[in-house]
């Protein structure tokens, strides 16, 4: 470690910790379990650094982020089970502060599940996206799996009820008739509003408009595979359709963070929330190129004023460049992470110790070999050029498809697919690109370099 600090990059030590953040999830997040907390289970004090609690506005959705895609699906199994319990409790809050139905979580819980703002500040206390946020894990869950059965009795009950409260929260813009989440912050950012003050609520945000469409998406989708027909599904795709837009860009390119381009105070602020559509959701994708764009041009900007201070927020700088093809980019921010963010046992710093950025760096790792999310799998996505030669097995993309891959002086060798699920796949590698039958029973489909089959059993 101290030779990587400086400057000598060790590969062996890359890997190591790249499956360090899968042992420590092994460690502290079996089913039956409580979920891993903001320091797993290796907190040593009695007043720990934020009570050693759950924080609903990134910290404990990282810790899961590397669960699926790193073939450790099972390890999931406590924050759904912690979720269902938050969900009961979200009910009563949703009604006795909002009068609304549904649930609701604001942005931190503990142990004994409180769904309740637990700030006299608004500009963190307020948001209402912890639910929403902890909903899009379980709808992952499903695509990674495939498990229908999980999907009827846990994941499409848990996403109605987040999506329920968000159809009866929206207000109607009378001006254009659009739907718009109403007071909402922007995770612990704030802005300076035309009087000149620094405030946290806005109209809209770019991250409550984003999660808001995602678990409305989700919940519909949920429900038209499971033949579903709840009264409240009409009023959610009617309000689906009429929401503000979660992505626009700015004067300067950015993505808006808030509904207009307001000075920020903190340019270089840790919460990257309004890339939410980025990582870990996934509405920006080369599809739209002006949002690719606007989206690196966020980070850029987050960067020169001192961004990704904190671990875990220079781990989701990972996800980001490994989402944005950036290779060099992402190999940069792992430098930074070693030489800023660990201690000498390798935990990740806050400072001080807050295990988040381990998981998000082997997400941010996993991120940078294999994606899934834009509805085919992509092959190498953003490796380093330095990174010549290597290979990963049993990675997990989205349709429960296994998948190796090696390379070799900096190019796909060879891939190995393989499912328990008869389907068609969609790869790409590079410009390379092909559809292709796998077959079930983990029967395994090997490609080369060019994407050709080479062996079909
Ligand atoms: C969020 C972050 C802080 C810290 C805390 C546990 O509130 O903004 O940086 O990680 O969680």
């Amino acid at each position: 470690l101290e030779a990587f600090k400086k400057g000598k990059e060790d590969r062996a030590l890359i890997t190591d910790l790249f499956q360090y953040g899968r042992y420590l999830l092994i460690s502290s997040s079996r089913p039956g379990t409580n979920p891993a907390n903001l320091q797993g289970l290796w907190n040593q004090n009695i007043a720990a650094p934020w009570n050693a609690d759950y924080h609903l506005n990134v910290n404990l959705q990282m810790n899961y982020w590397p669960a699926e895609v790193t073939n450790l699906s099972e390890l999931h199994e406590p924050l759904f089970d912690y979720t269902k319990g938050l969900v009961e409790r979200g009910k009563n809050t949703a009604r006795e502060q909002y009068g609304l139905e549904g649930a609701v979580l604001h942005n931190a819980s503990d142990l004994w599940g409180a769904p309740y703002m637990q700030a006299r500040e608004a500009y963190w206390g307020s948001w209402i996206h912890g639910g929403g946020w902890l909903a899009q894990h379980f709808w992952q869950h499903y695509l990674f799996t495939q498990d229908k059965e999980f999907l009827k009795t846990t994941a499409y009950p848990v996403l109605k009820e987040f999506a329920t409260f968000y159809a009866g929260w929206l207000v109607k813009d009378e001006k254009t008739g659009s739907f718009v989440s109403f007071p909402e912050t922007s995770p612990e950012n704030s802005y300076i509003n035309e009087q000149g003050e620094r405030v946290a609520l806005s109209y809209g945000s770019a991250m409550g408009h984003q999660i808001i469409a995602e678990v409305f998406d989700n919940t519909l989708k949920a429900a038209e595979i499971l033949d579903i027909e709840d009264a409240i599904l009409g009023e959610i795709e009617e309000k689906r359709n009429k929401l503000t837009p979660g992505l626009k860009l700015g004067p300067d390119g950015r993505i808006l963070e808030w509904t207009e381009p307001y000075e920020e105070p903190e340019k270089g602020h840790r919460h990257l929330s309004h890339l939410y559509a980025l990582h870990p959701g996934s509405g920006i994708t080369e599809a739209d190129s002006n949002l690719f764009v606007g989206a690196q041009k966020s980070i850029d900007y987050r960067l020169k004023h001192g961004g990704a201070g904190t671990g875990w927020s220079r781990a989701w700088m990972i996800n980001f460049n490994a989402r944005l093809f950036d290779s060099e980019a992402a190999r940069e921010n792992i430098h930074k992470f070693f030489e800023i963010s660990l201690a000498d046992n390798l935990f990740d710093l806050h400072p001080p110790f807050q295990i988040d950025g381990n998981f998000g760096y082997t997400a941010g790792i996993a991120e940078m070999l294999l994606q899934s999310h834009e509805g085919f799998l992509r092959i190498l996505p953003a490796l380093p050029e330095a990174w010549e030669q290597g290979h990963i097995k049993g990675l997990k993309a989205r349709g429960d498809i296994g998948v190796d891959i090696h390379w070799e002086l900096g190019r796909l060798k060879q891939l190995t697919l393989r499912t328990n699920k008869k389907q068609q796949v969609k790869v790409k590698y590079g410009q390379e690109e092909i559809k292709i039958k796998l077959p079930s029973n983990n029967q395994e489909v090997i490609l080369n370099s060019e994407l050709k089959i080479i062996r079909d059993l």
